[in-house]
């Protein structure tokens, strides 16, 4: 079956986990994804964070499955001949080195334009124009710099970073949008175009409802669903607001049976208004379906906290896969705590691809996770990361060279 992306080639000259996420998207829906990396180390990612002495790591087969790599030093003038064909044989150059780095290399936009008027030239960097677009950026700073770090994590406790990897595998996840987007563009003008994302855009764009916060706190000088009301006080900007729901239900994170051994025995339950009624019978307190200071969302604003402790009674008596089969017999959202192992174990997410055994020459079996995105015509099979340079002479034989020159530029280290 072919693949959404076939015929795509993408020299992919990214590193560490925001452009290779961006990559690794492309090439599970066919793209060709060429991964040039320095001769001797490659990708910095390679090495870091290690399990196994002398294999790639985790870190990077996760973020490099379906390419292929090629090392290359594209400082040497011999290497940059060789980019050079790459950018005239491919379709988009992907990219996530410091501001700067791709000019000082020699390959500016106007230089690679000069090469292929088609070729689309997509960047990751840590900000857009302005007083930080000079600045290296490593994930929690974006977290930090989006909003994300100043809205998460309790009122009483300092800033906190998630760790769901927003800044890096969420900025790649919005370059792999621009990068189809302008592909799609491009059959209508025939022309290659820039695609920028900044990692504080990306944070932002994820904090979006936290700016819908801010607007509404100016206006109204308090936040009713958060756990502040009514009792705490509130400040000029958004404050951190534990577990409570970003959206129009409230909800809150409840101990279940164990918790006080298992540190991930809870429970996300959401007090749908729509629900209410039924919550109220299975925690046993039908009084409060009537009672007018329960009856409505708006007067159970004041009285959330003490709703979710009432609530809490009850999910303290069962697990939480009990608490979550109770709840779901009458339809209230609500979400287990599921740890990574819990996740890794999970048969259904096996059975979906979402979480895929792999097999690795060096490392032997490990878990990876899929392709998030299912296309029904393009299904992912997911393939082990390159070793570093494994295909070096395949990918410059298929460009046109003969093996005299790859051996010349193996005797000149340039590959
Ligand atoms: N041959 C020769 N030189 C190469 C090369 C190759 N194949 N590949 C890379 N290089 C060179 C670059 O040209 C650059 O050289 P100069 O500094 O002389 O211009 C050098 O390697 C280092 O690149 P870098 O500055 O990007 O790498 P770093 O480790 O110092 O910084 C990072 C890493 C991530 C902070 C920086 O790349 C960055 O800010 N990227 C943009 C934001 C981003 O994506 N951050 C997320 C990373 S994921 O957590």
């Amino acid at each position: 079956m072919t693949k959404a992306l076939d015929g795509v080639r993408i020299l992919d000259f990214t590193h560490v986990q925001s452009g290779p996420t961006c990559t690794q998207l492309l090439a599970w829906f066919g793209a060709d994804v060429i991964k040039v990396e320095r001769a001797g180390e490659g990708d910095a990612t390679r090495g870091q964070l290690r399990d196994i002495p002398g294999v790639d790591s985790l870190y990077f087969t996760m973020l490099n499955h379906n390419k292929r790599s090629i090392t290359l030093d594209t400082k040497k003038p011999l290497g940059k001949e060789v980019l050079e064909t790459l950018i005239k044989d491919c379709d988009v150059l992907v990219e996530n080195f410091a501001p700067g780095a791709l000019d000082r290399m020699g390959f500016s936009w106007e230089r690679i334009q000069e090469l292929n008027p088609k070729m689309i030239v997509a960047s990751v960097k840590g900000f857009g124009p302005g007083p930080y677009e000079h600045c290296k950026v490593y994930e929690n700073v974006a977290q930090c710099a989006g909003g994300s770090a100043a809205t998460t994590g309790f009122d009483d406790g300092p800033p906190m970073v998630t760790g769901a990897q927003i800044g890096d595998s969420g900025s790649g996840l919005h370059l792999a949008l621009g990068i189809v987007t302008a592909l799609y563009q491009r059959t209508q003008t025939g022309r290659g175009q820039k695609v920028l994302t900044s990692m504080q855009d990306a944070v932002l764009n994820l904090c979006r409802v936290k700016l819908r916060d801010q607007q509404r706190l100016e206006r109204t000088g308090v936040m009713e669903e958060y756990p502040q009301y009514p009792n705490g006080t509130f400040g000029d900007s958004v404050p951190r607001a534990g577990n409570a729901s970003g959206g129009g239900q409230p909800g809150w994170i409840l101990k279940c049976k164990g918790w006080e051994t298992d540190p991930n025995a809870y429970i996300y339950f959401v007090a749908q208004a729509p629900a209410w009624g039924v919550i109220c019978r299975v925690i046993g307190k039908e009084e409060w379906i009537s009672h007018p200071d329960y009856a409505t969302p708006r007067a159970r604003l004041p009285r959330l906290m003490e709703i979710f402790a009432t609530v809490e009674e009850w999910t303290k008596t069962m697990t939480k896969f009990q608490a979550m089969d109770e709840m779901n017999q009458f339809d209230i959202p609500c979400g287990p705590i599921l740890s990574m192992k819990e996740i890794a174990e999970e048969p259904s997410l096996r059975a979906t691809g979402t979480i895929v055994e792999v097999d690795h020459p060096e490392r032997g079996k490990y878990l990876t996770v899929g392709n998030p995105i299912k296309l029904s015509d393009s299904p992912t099979e997911v393939e082990r990361s390159p070793l570093l340079g494994e295909h070096t002479e395949q990918v410059l034989a298929q460009l046109g060279y003969t093996g005299e020159q790859i051996a010349h530029l193996r005797s000149e280290h340039v590959i």
